[in-house]
């Protein structure tokens, strides 16, 4: 199987996960454009989606699936997101696609996060993938001082504005042994919008595409 075969597998195992007549949180990647797909095929069943994304939005509606405002909902079942890493304790590192804010707003309000990765993704620490930090645009130098202070080696992302106008510095050499303290830690520094770091709000299920298929935990 190839990596893209394991995001497959993982993206349309969550159909199962999926209560009908509801509204779907729909996160950002190429292991939820899988999962689109898969939601396409059970549209009639459900209400609609909330999208994390620009990208996926387009993917939704070219699809023909409803898409939602934030902010006429209180509350949804479930949200559906890849990850970048996710250890153990089934904390996760996501921005690698500039989608962190708007994924952790969704992910903030649906009631149960599934995680869908190939087992790539999978590691016993958090941190060989930069952490994307998402910053307003004048603070990213004063940003990136204070992400170096704590062990980090700051980088910013070329050419990239994400959907809400801000930069992204992706975080080199840093090895995550306190995820939610960190995490916390980060946001507190000023200018920061977002990190990668899902925490505190960790996911709940965890769908892993793997040669032997798909293998679930929770
Ligand atoms: O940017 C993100 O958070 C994405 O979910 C990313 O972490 C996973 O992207 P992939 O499914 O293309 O590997």
């Amino acid at each position: 199987l190839t990596q893209d075969d394991m995001k497959r597998k993982a993206a349309w195992t969550a159909l199962d996960y999926i209560p009908r007549h509801t509204i779907v949180g729909v996160g950002t990647g190429s292991t939820v454009n899988h999962f689109i797909d898969a939601l396409a095929s059970i549209k009639e069943d459900i209400e609609g989606a909330v999208s994390s994304s620009e990208q996926s939005t387009e993917r939704l509606k070219a699809l023909g699936i409803p898409v939602l405002d934030l902010n006429s909902i209180d509350s949804f079942a479930v949200y559906v997101d890849g990850a970048d890493e996710i250890n153990p304790d089934r904390h996760m590192i996501k921005g690698g696609g500039a989608a962190l804010t708007r994924e952790k707003i969704v992910a903030a309000v649906a009631e149960t996060f599934i995680c869908i990765v190939d087992e790539s993704k999978e590691v016993p620490v958090l941190g060989h993938f930069p952490l994307p930090v998402e910053v307003i645009p004048m603070a990213s130098s004063y940003v990136a001082r204070e992400l170096n202070k704590i062990g980090g080696r700051a980088v910013l992302r070329q050419g990239v504005v994400t959907d809400n106008g801000n930069q992204i510095l992706d975080v080199h050499d840093l090895e995550i042994q306190h995820p939610i303290q960190l995490e916390a830690q980060i946001n507190n520094i000023v200018g920061v919008v977002t990190n990668g770091i899902f925490a505190a709000r960790a996911a709940d299920i965890v769908l892993v595409g793997s040669q032997q298929g798909t293998k679930v935990y929770k």
